[in-house]
């Protein structure tokens, strides 16, 4: 089997067998980043013999508060498949995972496809709806640390997601405050600018980068901006909420 083919399927078991795997870069060669994605491919096709389907993209590291807190300056994305979706409101079982943190972010619902360079303009062109939504990041690294190549590999430690109500995009996004909320209690609070400035900034980025990767952001899909600020351990019998000014929230229970 091919080297490449046979590291995904490593990180595929990790996350069903709920086991930590070493670092990838640990084995002595680090991946480059092209292959880290080939990796990445690799794991959805896995997927979608599951009968799971891609849905849309994540992006990662685009505020300074995830860069920050995971040592890593460079954005990557990630894919989303229907699986992985929970249902505002609905429960997530800590068994499932293997050590999960959640993290507040904002959901752009893609109404026509972006490819390549695009310019700020034509992306909000592009968005047929904004919400709140929550990413449930789940290394499958042990103690969560990664290198670059590490984590784009391991579909940039993406393990589930919660989206809120759909939006029409304010016009002033890039100003409305942001917190995570946990049993009432705020966890940590921004605001949308901490996304590059300007969240949509995060949506040409996802056009680029997904077509160095040969994929297209297609109508209908969903990219997930980043998290505004860090992410937290999830804990059982909990409720976690993101709260977004004028957009709403969505929520997720947590169940042992
Ligand atoms: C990698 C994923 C980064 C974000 O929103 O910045 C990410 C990680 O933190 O494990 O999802
Ligand atoms: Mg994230």
């Amino acid at each position: 089997m091919q080297r490449l083919e046979q590291l995904a399927l490593v990180l595929d078991q990790a996350a069903r067998q709920r086991i930590a795997v070493p670092q990838l870069g640990a084995g002595g060669e680090e991946l480059t980043l092209r292959e880290a994605y080939a990796v990445q491919a690799g794991l959805l096709r896995l997927r979608e013999a599951r009968g799971e389907r891609l849905i849309g993209l994540k992006m990662g590291f685009t505020s300074e508060a995830k860069r920050a807190q995971m040592k890593i300056d460079d954005l990557i994305f990630g894919r989303l498949t229907d699986a992985m979706r929970i249902a505002d409101g609905g429960t997530l079982s800590l068994g499932g995972f293997i050590h999960p943190r959640i993290e507040p972010e904002l959901a752009f619902l893609l109404g026509a496809p972006l490819s390549g360079e695009v310019s700020p303009e034509s992306a909000r062109r592009a968005v047929a709806g904004v919400a709140p939504a929550l990413e449930v990041i789940d290394s499958r690294y042990r103690d969560f640390r990664f290198s670059l190549a590490d984590v784009i590999a391991d579909n940039s430690s993406s393990a589930a997601l919660v989206v809120g109500g759909w939006q029409s995009p304010p016009t002033d996004l890039a100003a409305l405050g942001i917190r995570l909320c946990c049993d009432g209690t705020v966890l940590e609070s921004g605001s949308a600018a901490a996304i590059m400035g300007d969240p949509l900034r995060s949506l040409v980025a996802a056009a680029r980068l997904a077509a160095a990767a040969d994929l297209r952001l297609e109508a209908g899909w969903l990219v997930l901006a980043g998290g505004a600020t860090a992410a937290h351990p999830l804990r059982p019998k909990t409720r976690v909420s993101v709260e977004v000014e004028r957009l709403g929230s969505a929520a997720l229970e947590v169940q042992p």
